[in-house]
Order: structure tokens, then sequence, then C-alpha cells
């Protein structure tokens, strides 16, 4: 056999499994129909390959399974949260710890300790349950990302970068006193994981502390940015994820974690802080909205697992393969002319929904509306990014139009192999050959908050 490449495979080998069920399309049809054409209303017994989320959907190790048998439940001082704290520290480079029961808590408590009504929050794109918090806490989110992000053929290798003239734009127009901390994302989630470079994050922060401004980390998929830093990025391509990690951290004050993306576990976040006194308000009030100050809402077990997935995350062989999978289906459509964003991201291959289904307009919902056509092609279950997860302006009323109209196929960490992304290559294919004969959806039922979570649709 040639190889036209060097061949590479996961860096593990398989201990358990689970089986998977395969259905037939009239039984989708019926299953989409019933979850109002929304994937994240469908039971996961209907669905064959999942890639709504990489969120929690991940295969823990046997070191973290072994951990969670050590789980010390006690209501207070768990050891495992001692654990937690100390490799956040060591790993992260922050001083002071929170737990929390996912990512979105910790927003919740870093969004109400900092921001005041009418205050201003930029941040290199928008995250649904980020800008949510934001908003909720009174504060108004501002996109700062670079232009090029919007643009999903744009090639660049940092495309989650913070436009500084945009975020100096809105220093000058509202005034410093008015943004309490910027966030930034690595990688952003909603620009299809793109990366922000080393030398971005350091002056976000230079010129973000000029004003007296926090940087807050969305640091969910940081440990794939330090991998496309180490491989993109001058001078840092001898150095380790760990070492370019604790680099990154250093130039932001605080960060938001969901444990559930590249710490491997099922459950668990934290927000992390080096200002003793937002510490302090941290701290008070997780005991409010989320558990005492030592499990925020976790078992101790589930502690013990995100402490031992950190310690795992920053290995080499992991973050590479990790990396390297998404690439992978990434080529595999770009091979087939599938239109998608590009470059591919770290978590995540994102299909361009406006350009795959270019007769639907964007009111017609094409996003939503591939997602729930990928799934009666094929059982593959994705997620729409685009106008439905938008929401509607705060102040108007009005639905946010985002560039960007995309549906993500995201991968689980060392749930699937490269045979699964081989059938979810060829159900897109298929889809497309066909896609002319797509028809748009109606919104049907809008819930008040985060709607693409519930809402419900029907055909046109
Ligand atoms: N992300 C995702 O699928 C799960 C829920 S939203 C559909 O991508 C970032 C960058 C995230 C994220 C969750 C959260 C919230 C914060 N920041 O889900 O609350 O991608 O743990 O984290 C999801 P939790």
């Amino acid at each position: 056999m040639a190889f036209t490449r060097k061949p590479w495979a996961e860096p593990y080998k398989i201990k358990v499994v689970e089986p998977l069920k395969m259905t037939t399309r009239e039984h989708r049809e019926v299953k989409i129909k019933e979850s109002g054409y929304n994937t994240f209303l469908l039971r996961s017994e209907d669905v064959y390959i999942d890639l709504l989320t990489d969120s929690g959907t991940n295969a823990m190790s046997d070191y973290q399974w072994a951990g969670m048998m050590l789980g010390d439940e006690a209501y207070a001082g768990s050891k495992n949260f001692y654990f937690l704290e100390e490799n956040v520290q060591k790993y992260y480079n922050y001083k002071y710890v929170v737990p929390t029961h996912q990512g979105r808590g910790a927003e919740h408590l870093i969004s109400q300790a900092l921001i005041k009504k009418g205050d201003y929050v930029p941040g290199n794109m928008y995250f649904t349950t980020t800008r949510q918090h934001q908003e909720l806490a009174g504060g108004t989110f501002v996109d700062v990302i670079i232009d090029e992000a919007h643009n999903p053929s744009v090639e660049l290798p940092f495309k989650g970068n913070v436009d500084l003239n945009k975020f100096q734009a809105l220093i000058d127009k509202v005034g410093a006193e008015k943004i309490p901390y910027i966030t930034v994302g690595a990688t952003v989630n909603m620009a299809g994981g793109q990366p922000v470079s080393m030398a971005n994050i350091k002056d976000v922060h230079d010129l973000a502390h000029k004003y007296n401004i926090r940087v807050i980390l969305d640091a969910t998929r940081v440990t794939e940015n330090a991998y496309f830093i180490q491989q993109r990025e001058e001078g840092y391509k001898d150095k380790s994820i760990e070492a370019i990690l604790r680099e990154f951290c250093s130039y932001t004050d605080g960060a938001t974690v969901s444990g559930k993306k590249d710490v491997y576990t099922n459950i668990g976040g934290f927000v992390a802080i080096n200002d003793p006194d937002v510490f302090d308000e941290l701290r008070n009030m997780v005991v409010v909205y989320e558990g005492l100050h030592t499990y925020g809402g976790l078992a101790g077990r589930d502690m013990e697992a995100m402490a031992r997935g950190i310690e795992e995350m920053v290995k080499q062989e992991n973050i590479e393969f990790r990396v390297k999978q998404v690439q992978y289906l990434g080529d595999l459509l770009i091979e087939a002319g599938i239109p998608i964003v590009q470059p591919v991201g770290g978590h995540a291959v994102f299909l361009d929904a406006r350009k795959f289904y270019e007769h639907l307009p964007q009111t017609q919902y094409p996003a939503q509306a591939l997602a729930a056509d990928l799934y009666i092609e094929s059982g593959v279950r994705s997620m729409e990014r685009g106008i439905v997860s938008a929401g509607r302006n705060k102040e108007t009323g009005e639905e946010n139009k985002p560039r960007l109209e995309l549906v993500r196929l995201t991968i689980p960490r060392r749930v699937y192999t490269q045979s699964h992304l081989d059938v979810v290559a060829y159900s897109v294919i298929e889809l497309y050959k066909h896609r002319e004969k797509a028809t748009g959806l109606k919104m049907v039922y809008e819930p008040a908050y985060l709607r693409f979570f519930q809402a419900r649709f029907e055909r046109l």
C-alpha cells in the first residue's frame, strides 16, 4: 500500500465501548419533526454519530476514572478541591480558584462581580452564554474581533485576534471607566474555533492595563489555542504546551473555564483570578448560586476528574491528536469542494450554510435547516451557529443577523475514530449533491433566553 501521508493514530487504545444505534431515514424524519427541527430537542438514542458538541461529551481516561473513586465527598474542605486548586495554579498560572458547576456558572459569577448597569464589555466575538450573563448583569457586549473573523473563507493563522483599533475606539467612545473588562476567548468558538496569537494577547493586555481595564480570558479551549501558537507563531515551535499556556494566561487577570471541553470531563468549571478583592467577592457569591467555595456545585469526584484532566490536556500527543482529528474531517470536506470555514479550527468543522444552501435567505434559517437535513440524511447530529444562535438585539428586539451562518460538526475528545469521521464526510457530501431541494424553516416557538437551545420550527 502506498501512503500519501505519514499515518498517525489515536494516542490511546479503547477499553470500554458504547454501542451505537443505527436508525432509518423514515424514523429520523419523524423524530426531527417531533423535535421542532431543532437538534437540541432530539433524544440522543435517536442519534447515530453525535457531533452536537464537544462539551461534556468527552471520554475520560482510566486515570480520570480511577480518580473518581477517590472522591472526598465532604461538604467542606474536600481534598479534591485542593488538588484542583493546585493544578489550576500550576498550569493556568492564576492565584485564586473558585469551582463552579460548569462554564456558565463561572460566567455568571464574574459578570455579577464586575459589571455595573450601563457598562460595556468588549470581546473577540460573542459567545452565547457569555453574552447572556453580561447582559443580565446590565452590560452591553461589543464585538472587537478582527473583521476577517466574520468571513468564512479568509485564511489567517490567528483569525481570533482582537482588533486593537476597535478596542481603542470603544474606550474613546464610552470611556474606560465604563469598561470593567475585556473578554478574550481562546480559541474563538463562534468564529470557527480560531486562535488568538501570543503577540495579540500581549498587546490586548498592554492596551487594557494602560486604561485600568481587566483582561478576562475564556480559557475553555485555551489548550487548543496553545497548540496553534506552537505550530504557527514564530518563536514557539520548541516550547511546550504547558509553557505556552502559562505565558498566555500571564497576560490576563483571570479566566472563566468550562471543564467540559479541554479538561475532558463530563461536568465542571471554575473561575480563576489574581486580584484578592475580586476573589473575595467571587468566593462570597459562589455560596449563594453554586455551593460552598470548596465544591461550587460539584461532587468531590468531579473536581478530581478535572484536576487530573488538566494534567492530560497539556500532553503534546493528546492535544496534537485532538486538533489533527478535526483537521482530518475538514480536509475530507475541502477536497470534496464543500464550503466550510477556513482555516479549520481546533474543536469543530463549520459548514458555511450560506453557500451550502445558497437559495435560502437567512430569514429562513438555512443553518438550522441544514443541521436538520444532515440528521435526516445520516443520523449525524450537528448544531446551528447562525441567526438562531445570535438571538435578538437587547435594545431593539430585532433579530441579530450575523455574517456567519454556520453548522458546527463538533468532535468530542477521544470518542470517535477516523472511520466515524469518514462516514460524517460522506453524509455531508451526499447531502450537498441534492442541496437545491432544501427548504427553509419558520420559527414557531421562541424562548426568551438562549433561544437556540429550545426554539421550535416548522418547514416552510
Ligand atoms: N460551549 C458548546 O457546545 C456548550 C453549550 S453552548 C451550545 O460549544 C465557551 C467558549 C463555550 C461554552 C460552552 C461556555 C459555557 C463558555 N465559553 O457549557 O456552561 O464554548 O460549561 O460553558 C458549548 P458550559
